[in-house]
């Protein structure tokens, strides 16, 4: 059996663990195939150190789209991730109508902000261009500030810690059953978080919850949803994909060594994820 093939676009934030320098290493030990389309070369995120430098690389997006194609390449899953600047959104589109097939996994994590701010590369037109985005999602992994952004709601709105309040997000997230959900962010108590799941096969909404460690870490969603990515494409069901992101996210936190905006310090802790899901071949 070959090992399941994700097209990962994001860019490449060179330190600060976060984007390809997460996705790529955590797709790669649970078996699955990381194809990167590379957006953008950084020499750190933009997330805690000034001066970063940005190469774009929108060019490159529709030349690796059409090559591909002409190769024929197949996905079982395409992941998106933050997006540099309003074109890439735009290729990034592009590039799902181009590989989207039935039982290709489109999982649109619709990175924009966090702690109630739009992150401060987003313009007002970025966000809108996310919205639409977010309208080719198989599966879609807003945190409560991109909700927000989302739905058009206030920040102060989207509170997560009733059970109720979270299954309506969800399912206006939803765009009433369009998409399944993955809403980051949900604490029903204090000593938890995790979050609240949309299945749009089932039409269920379930919960998933890990200690809560105190403290900001960057690149924690980045982490997150991709390892929901390499769940799904290994044929893990949404809730349980959620929780095995929950669990292992939190996990790197409570050992969390390193200053915040050098992000989670998720490789000591690497091997533990590939034993949890089953070795997809015999060497
Ligand atoms: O983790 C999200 C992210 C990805 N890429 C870049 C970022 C951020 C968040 O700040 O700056 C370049």
């Amino acid at each position: 059996m070959s090992a399941p093939r994700v097209a990962a676009i994001h860019d490449l934030s060179c330190f600060g663990r976060c984007s390809l320098t997460v996705v790529m290493p955590t797709l790669s030990v649970m078996g699955v195939q990381c194809c990167p389309v590379p957006t953008a070369c950084l020499s750190t995120h933009t997330g805690g150190f000034a001066g970063s430098t940005f190469l774009d690389l929108t060019d490159q997006m529709s030349p690796i789209t059409g090559h591909w194609q002409s190769l024929g390449l197949i996905f079982d899953g395409v992941y998106t991730g933050f997006m540099g600047s309003l074109e890439q959104i735009g290729r990034t589109a592009d590039f799902i109508r181009a590989f989207r097939r039935p039982g290709c996994h489109i999982v649109v994590d619709p990175v924009m902000g966090d702690h109630g701010r739009p992150y401060r590369t987003y313009t007002p037109e970025m966000c809108r261009a996310m919205s639409a985005l977010a309208e080719l999602a198989g599966v879609l992994t807003p945190n409560a500030t991109e909700a927000a952004l989302l739905l058009g709601e206030d920040y102060e709105a989207v509170r997560l810690d009733r059970e109720a309040d979270c299954r309506r997000w969800a399912k206006r997230l939803s765009r009433d059953g369009a998409c399944s959900v993955v809403l980051k962010g949900v604490s029903l108590s204090p000593e938890t978080v995790g979050a609240v799941c949309f299945d749009r096969e089932s039409g269920e909404t379930s919960f998933v919850s890990a200690p809560l460690v105190p403290g900001q870490f960057h690149g924690t969603g980045d982490l997150f949803a991709s390892v929901l990515t390499g769940a799904l494409v290994r044929g893990w069901a949404l809730t349980a994909a959620a929780q095995l992101a929950a669990d292992f996210t939190s996990a790197c936190a409570r050992r969390q060594g390193t200053p915040c905006r050098e992000g989670m310090d998720f490789e000591p802790l690497l091997w533990r994820l590939g034993k949890e899901v089953e070795p997809p071949c015999r060497i």
